[in-house]
């Protein structure tokens, strides 16, 4: 099946996603969306949450894509099982994979979750994480300085270790034993978070156990790219091309030949 994987994302997060199914199925052709013109989806409301997801989906479905990833956490809690009801392929968000990873792990069913204030406000993690096991003990914050902080490229020092614990405070008095990075941007972040939690909780990335659910999906429908070509992968971006391109190329440590402005 030679038909684009279909991954979108509110801004330059999502290729968080997209580099690891990338890793992980190296013949698969990636189309990827992202509104960088209007992002950060974190703090919007709902119904415009909604509304831009919807945008990007019907971008994509003209292109014929064979299963769509959000890649983006807030646009996951927010319109994923809409999405998921209305159109033909398979959809998955980056929630319940993270979540099913989280229940794996715990030895105490004790779990800690981070993300944007929409994706924490939802409960959407909380509500995955409960459909599977109903006894879990959830503690979550919404951590909003670390998109900024991971957009300004401050990922390490003494500011943004600051920046971390304060947020991470919030887990001293809990005995989680796992934590699951709900946002795009928090795996940059990652060995600071792991050395300010310590090493007794497992860090989970939300958009690594994504991949290996998005290989697990298109088995299951036989949707899997068999033949070896090389894939041609498309980058879409609402924003500035000269700027996304500028941080793709860094993050996949090698240009990015289709990276094209649209207008949604
Ligand atoms: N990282 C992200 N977003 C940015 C950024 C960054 N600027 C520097 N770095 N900007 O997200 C967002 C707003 N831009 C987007 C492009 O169009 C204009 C507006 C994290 C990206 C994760 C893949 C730092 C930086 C980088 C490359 C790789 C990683 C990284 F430049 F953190
Ligand atoms: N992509 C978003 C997420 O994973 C983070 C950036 C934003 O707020 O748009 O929730």
């Amino acid at each position: 099946m030679d038909r684009p994987i279909g991954v979108i994302d509110s801004g330059v997060g999502g290729l968080t996603v997209a580099k690891e199914i990338m890793r992980q199925l190296p013949k698969e052709t990636i189309y990827y969306v992202g509104d960088t013109s209007r992002c950060p989806y974190g703090s919007r409301p709902k119904e415009e949450v909604i509304a831009f997801t919807w945008q990007m989906v019907h971008f994509l479905l003209k292109k014929q894509i064979k299963m769509l990833v959000i890649a983006c956490n807030t646009a996951t809690a927010f319109a994923l099982e809409e999405i998921q009801a209305k159109i033909e392929i398979p959809v998955v968000g980056v929630v319940h994979p993270g979540a099913r990873s989280a229940l794996k792990n715990t030895q105490n069913i004790s779990i800690g979750v981070i993300g944007t204030k929409g994706t924490i406000e939802s409960k959407v993690y909380e509500r995955a994480l409960r459909s599977i096991n109903n006894e879990v003990e959830i503690y979550s914050k919404a951590c909003e300085p670390f998109v900024p902080l991971v957009e300004r490229n401050c990922l390490t020092g003494d500011y943004a270790r600051s920046i971390v614990q304060q947020s991470l405070a919030h887990f001293q008095e809990t005995s989680i034993d796992t934590l699951i990075l709900g946002c795009t941007h928090y795996p940059l972040l990652q060995p600071l978070i792991q050395e300010v939690i310590g090493e007794d909780v497992t860090v989970i990335s939300s958009g690594d156990e994504t991949a290996r659910e998005v290989s697990a999906i298109l088995y299951h429908h036989e949707l899997l790219q068999t033949d070896d070509v090389q894939p041609n992968h498309f980058f879409y971006t609402t924003g500035s091309r000269a700027l996304f391109s500028q941080i793709a190329n860094n993050w996949f440590g090698t240009p990015l030949h289709n990276i094209i402005e649209i207008v949604l």
